[in-house]
Formats: structure tokens, sequence, C-alpha cells
């Protein structure tokens, strides 16, 4: 695991008693809504690397942090916790300002639906080390081709379901946690798996306006210090 860390901040710095750690992967979507949504609520960080590529998930030190070897985790003080969407209810019920969850029962309902359909029913099945399985056990080209099937299965249901909700983002007019779990998902679709998002305007629409967002700008995978830029 690269020691190395760095010191990140959000977009209006807040600072913990205790200096939140977040153990991320550059490429790695789930640790880039943490990422998203630490920038959010402008809380500042130390940026601890680890290389999926070189397996670094694997290393005891990481195992001891995360048992099932994935990222993200965070650590707060002698909290240690792993799964992003575990990381980020607790986010905001220690850090409520900027909520990433709405107070109308119906809107915040939405936001976890479409986050648990991101979490559950399409990154699962497009993670390294699913494809890395088609990969040896098919293909890369059945890899891939698995990888877009689920996307595209999965952005067909979010495109009807935000229909009757969306605004400038996913539920409306403010950033939540749709929008947190929605933007790396389209993003990872669009760049590693060529998915074609000209059937989905809801999704490209929303897309475009997280782009002008300067607490995603610094949740890109290529803005963090573990980046590998060709
Ligand atoms: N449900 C977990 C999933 C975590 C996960 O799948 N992490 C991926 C990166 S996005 C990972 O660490 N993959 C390593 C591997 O596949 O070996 C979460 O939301 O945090």
């Amino acid at each position: 695991m690269d020691l190395d860390s760095q010191e990140l901040s959000g977009i209006s710095s807040s600072s913990p008693a205790t200096k939140l750690q977040l153990y991320s992967y550059w490429q790695s979507s789930c640790s880039w809504r943490v990422r998203f949504a630490l920038n959010l609520k402008g809380l500042s960080y130390e940026y601890k690397a680890v290389d999926l590529s070189r397996g670094e998930q694997f290393s005891p030190e990481f195992e001891h942090l995360n048992p099932i070897h994935y990222v993200p985790a965070l650590v707060d003080g002698d909290l240690v916790l792993s799964d992003s969407f575990a990381i980020l209810l607790y986010l905001e019920e220690k850090f409520p300002w900027n909520a990433i969850l709405p107070s109308d029962p119906k809107k915040k309902a939405v936001n976890l639906q479409v986050a648990s359909i991101v979490s559950s029913s399409i990154q699962p099945l497009q993670m390294q080390s699913v494809l890395k399985y088609i990969e040896e056990k098919l293909s890369p080209v059945d890899k891939m081709s698995w990888a877009q099937h689920h996307i595209l299965k999965g952005f067909t249901a979010l495109e009807k379901l935000l229909k009757d909700f969306v605004g400038k983002y996913a539920t409306g007019d403010e950033v939540y946690m749709a929008d947190v779990f929605l933007a790396p998902q389209i993003n990872v679709a669009t760049r590693r798996f060529n998915v074609d998002m000209s059937t989905f305007p809801t999704l490209s629409r929303i897309n475009e306006a997280y782009q002008a967002l300067p607490a995603f700008q610094s949740s890109l995978p290529e803005s963090q210090p573990d980046a590998i830029l060709l």
C-alpha cells in the first residue's frame, strides 16, 4: 500500500476534531462517490492510496481495515468504515451541513433507491474482480459486452425512474445522494466502457451539470494524487 498520503481539502474546508482518512483508488467509482460527498460537505481529509492495479487491496495492512478487500474505507478516529453507502450515511449524520439527503420523505426515498440501483445492480457487475474473472473464463470481448449489458440495463431503468423527479440534477435543483452515485457511474460508463449515452437524454443532461461543479471536478480520478496520466 502506498503510505505516501496527501492532504486534500474540500471546497470550503472544515476541520473535524480528528482528521478523516480516505483509502481510495483514483479510478474506483466507489471511492469517487465518497470523494464527491466529502467535497460537497467541505470536509478535508487525508488521501491514502490503495493501488488496485497492483493488488494492494489484498495487503495485510489493508485487510485489517476491510477484510473484503474493497475500497473505499474511511477512518475517523477509532472508527473504520468500509462500503461507500455506509460511509455516506455516516458522513451525513455526523456532518449534517450541505445535506446529501433531502428531508422530504419521498425525495429521500428516491435518492436511496437510485443509490441502491447503482451500488447493487450496476457497479458490482462491472467491478475489476468480476471482469477479470469473465476475461479469464471467456474473453476480453465478453468482458466488455458483459459490463455494457449491465450498465445499459441499469441506465434504462434509471432514465425512466428519474423522469418524474429530475431538475437540474437527478431529483431537483440541488445535488443529493442520487447524484453522488450517478456522477461517477455515468463517467465510468462513458470513459471506461464506451457506453453510448444517446438513448439516455436525462442522464446525459444531468451529467453535463455535474461537470461544472467544483466539488465534482476535484473528485475526478485525474485530480487524485495517485492518478497515472499517460
Ligand atoms: N459495496 C462496496 C463496493 C466496493 C467495490 O466494489 N470497490 C471496488 C472499486 S469501485 C474494488 O475495490 N474492487 C477491487 C477488486 O475488484 O478487487 C462499496 O460501495 O464501497
